[in-house]
């Protein structure tokens, strides 16, 4: 598409919106830079950039004139697109693109991209890893928290760009076209923002809707609806899986991961070489191996940056042991399938913070996963009350649920009733929104306030 000539219209001031706005301005386009949320203040806005000293800024409504002035929509990934004022784009005859597609139609290099509902991060943050040991040029961008669009002007024809994209992120693509994608897994999540499952899974496949058979979409073998989307795309699809050897792909075969591939099969590592554990972890890895094999890393730089790499920030990472007792902050359990992993992973009694914001998830598959391990359950937030007779009808005991009206609260009852050889975990099955800004924020907080509990009384 020629955009000479066009003026956009950028929704949302978040990162992804500020870096949008900045990208075409630096491009010498005209931007007219939207937000929602009428309390915000324009001069405000400015100070987040230089570049945007003369932007036409609109907050609250939007009006039909500025409406009419513009081409091409640009939206934030936490603005739904089936909201009244996404409708009023489209009646106004505006494209509606995303940052991604924005970010992809700068792109000089190529590009290698993650989804799924769990494990994206991990998994994006490890092939940026496995990348930059073979790549002069590699950048990891998307959900992870850098917008594509603050990077994508860097790009040259050798460069190579992982991204991980949320399901948000794909309800806009709409040329974006990866050499290499992955689906990791689908589960229920964000089923407020997409209503239901079946629409999710729609926007979670996008991902490959523009690949063809020169490229490669890697999934999950033990993910029903994946292994059925094999045969409906039309990139070359590639499995990983943990429960079975494979004629051709990737697997677990006991301790070993295996690459089958071309008649031949070799052995990646054992998962005794690395830092990270637990059954979705191998699948993180396993995705990201196979993602790098078929972009042409020679298997002993992946073996190397493997066994390199360890946990990523906020993702059942270990705090500290205070009194005897391990904290861990998984503040990225923000849906119930990925609170259950962190569940999983521990080995002692635990006292599990959960509850956030309500994403309508049902509660019962996570409750279930305690098995008699968490001896305490603290909640908070919008969800407490749902999650509590969730976990009452499950019978789990009413006596050991406590509520909290912050966070502090939590990790305060936690300490009084944890004794030596417990573990504390936050892990709450729930976004972060409503209390604080994201799940970085309530994880950051929660390790400050885990440093600052006295060793004794
Ligand atoms: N806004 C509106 N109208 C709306 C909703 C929001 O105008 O209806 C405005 C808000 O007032 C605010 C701005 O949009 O000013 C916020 O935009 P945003 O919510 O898209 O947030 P960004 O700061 O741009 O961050 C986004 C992603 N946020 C979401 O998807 C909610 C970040 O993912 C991502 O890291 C970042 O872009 C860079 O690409 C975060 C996330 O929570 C980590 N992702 C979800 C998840 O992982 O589960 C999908």
């Amino acid at each position: 598409m020629d955009l000479q000539g066009k003026k956009f219209l950028v929704a949302g001031t978040g990162l992804s919106g500020i870096a949008a706005a900045e990208l075409l301005k630096r491009q010498g386009f005209s931007v007219c830079l939207y937000d929602g949320n009428q309390s915000l203040e324009e001069g405000e806005i400015r100070k987040k950039s230089a570049l945007l000293q003369d932007v036409e800024i609109v907050l609250g409504s939007l009006p039909q004139e500025v409406l009419g002035s513009c081409d091409i929509a640009v939206l934030s990934p936490g603005i739904p697109t089936d909201i009244p004022v996404v409708e009023s784009m489209r009646q106004a005859g505006l494209e509606i693109w995303g940052e991604i597609e924005l970010g992809y139609a700068f792109e000089k290099g190529r590009v290698l991209a993650i989804t799924g509902t769990n494990g994206k991060t991990t998994t994006t943050a490890l092939l940026g890893e496995i990348m930059k040991s073979h790549f002069p040029h590699v950048q990891v961008v998307g959900n992870i928290g850098v917008p594509y669009t603050a990077l994508v002007s860097g790009t040259e024809e050798g460069s190579v760009t992982v991204a991980e994209i949320s399901s948000f992120q794909l309800e806009t693509v709409r040329n974006f076209c990866p050499q290499v994608s992955a689906i990791l897994n689908i589960t229920p999540d964000h089923l407020n923002r997409h209503h239901t499952m079946e629409i999710y899974q729609e926007a979670k496949k996008r991902i490959a809707m523009n690949q063809g058979a020169s490229q490669v979409c890697v999934l999950n073998y033990e993910d029903l609806a994946l292994r059925e989307f094999a045969s409906q795309t039309k990139a070359k699809p590639l499995f990983f899986s943990s429960a079975r050897k494979l004629k051709e792909g990737i697997y677990l075969d006991g301790e070993q991961i295996a690459w089958a591939w071309e008649g031949q099969v070799s052995t990646v590592c054992s998962i005794r070489d690395l830092q990270l554990i637990g059954k979705h972890n191998y699948e993180n890895v396993m995705a990201a191996t196979a993602m790098a094999l078929v972009f042409g890393v020679p298997m002993e730089k992946i073996r190397k940056a493997l066994a390199a790499f360890s946990a990523v920030e906020h993702r059942i990472e270990y705090v500290a042991t205070k009194r005897g007792v391990r904290f861990y902050n998984d503040s990225k359990g923000t849906n119930p399938d990925a609170a259950i992993q962190a569940v999983r992973a521990m080995e002692w009694p635990t006292l599990l913070i959960g509850g956030g914001y309500d994403k309508d998830s049902e509660y019962d598959a996570w409750i279930q996963s305690f098995s008699g391990k968490v001896k305490k359950l603290v909640l908070l937030g919008a969800t407490r009350e749902k999650i509590r007779d969730t976990a009452v009808r499950l019978g789990y005991p009413p006596e050991d649920i406590l509520f909290a009206e912050s966070l502090q609260e939590a990790v305060d009852k936690c300490v009084l009733h944890a004794v030596k050889g417990d573990a504390v975990l936050l892990s709450p099955a729930c976004a972060s929104w409503g209390m604080f800004k994201n799940y970085e924020e309530r994880g950051d907080k929660f390790k400050e306030m885990v440093r600052a509990v006295k060793e004794e009384n």
